[in-house]
């Protein structure tokens, strides 16, 4: 997968593209982010990408010309163009997926009070958030989707923290996780989890994760009781009779 990301600020993508499971990605060639800084197309005698807003109201706002050239330069137009936004639909797993199946897309990422709308406009910019906060900039929202994207990519994980070890359960939070030792400063790890019982260990785990999600994620909770007869698509059940049994009790 190839990312363009167009940014004022290109350095502070290089720790979190280069390092760890993203530069891995990237040396494995599953993953290619190609950083360009806005402020090598302005045509400006300064340098300059941002000015005043018309209509006053404070702060700048960056002009739609050094932007243009940028998008021109990453054949933008033969692409989805996503612009990190407090104004944007939230980003939630659904869109992360969907954004995982494409070959490419390019980031915008905006600053001050943020961008020109003619170049929304003009470039069918979709709009996406990471949540209800204002930060000074889109880089770091772009490092989140790209992260958050990145490891759905098949092969940018090792199959130890596969992204599918998630989806059995999908829908619940995660049960509690032990590792050594054993006992810690008198605190036990939970005996089920040690036995070597694996359907008594995935019978913990779900009960753990139906008990977590009912009391701080009831929306969710209501959501996964509610499919609790479900049927897989060879229309064997969902869950097992022993599954069940855990739902209904919890
Ligand atoms: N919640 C987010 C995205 C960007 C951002 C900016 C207009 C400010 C938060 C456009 C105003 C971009 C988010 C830059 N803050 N700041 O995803």
């Amino acid at each position: 997968m190839k990312i363009d990301v167009l940014t004022l600020f290109p350095e502070m993508f290089r720790p979190v593209t280069e390092e760890s499971i993203l530069g891995r990605a990237a040396d494995k060639g599953i993953l290619d982010i190609r950083l360009t800084d806005i402020r090598d197309f302005s045509r400006d005698k300064h340098n300059r990408a941002d000015d005043y807003p018309f209509g006053g109201g404070g702060g700048m706002v960056m002009m739609a010309d050094p932007i243009f050239g940028a998008l021109e330069s990453v054949d933008a137009k033969a692409k989805k163009v996503i612009y990190m936004s407090p104004r944007g639909k939230i980003l939630d797993e659904e869109k992360i997926r969907e954004l995982a199946q494409l070959d490419s897309f390019v980031i915008l990422c905006g600053h001050y009070e943020g961008v020109d709308q003619r170049v929304l406009d003009y470039w069918g910019a979709e709009e996406i958030s990471i949540g209800d906060y204002v930060l000074t900039g889109g880089e770091l929202p772009a490092m989140v989707l790209i992260d958050s994207v990145a490891r759905l990519i098949p092969g940018v994980l090792g199959n130890e923290d596969s992204a599918l070890n998630e989806s059995v359960y999908s829908g619940l939070l995660e049960h509690p996780q032990y590792t050594q030792p054993r006992e810690y400063r008198g605190m036990e790890v939970p005996e089920v989890l040690t036995s070597g019982n694996h359907q008594n260990i995935a019978l913990w785990k779900l009960e753990q994760s139906l008990r977590l999600t009912k009391e701080r994620r009831p929306d969710l909770y209501e959501e996964f009781v509610s499919h609790r007869n479900d049927k897989n698509e060879d229309g064997t059940k969902r869950f097992s009779k022993a599954e069940r049994q855990i739902i209904d009790k919890v």
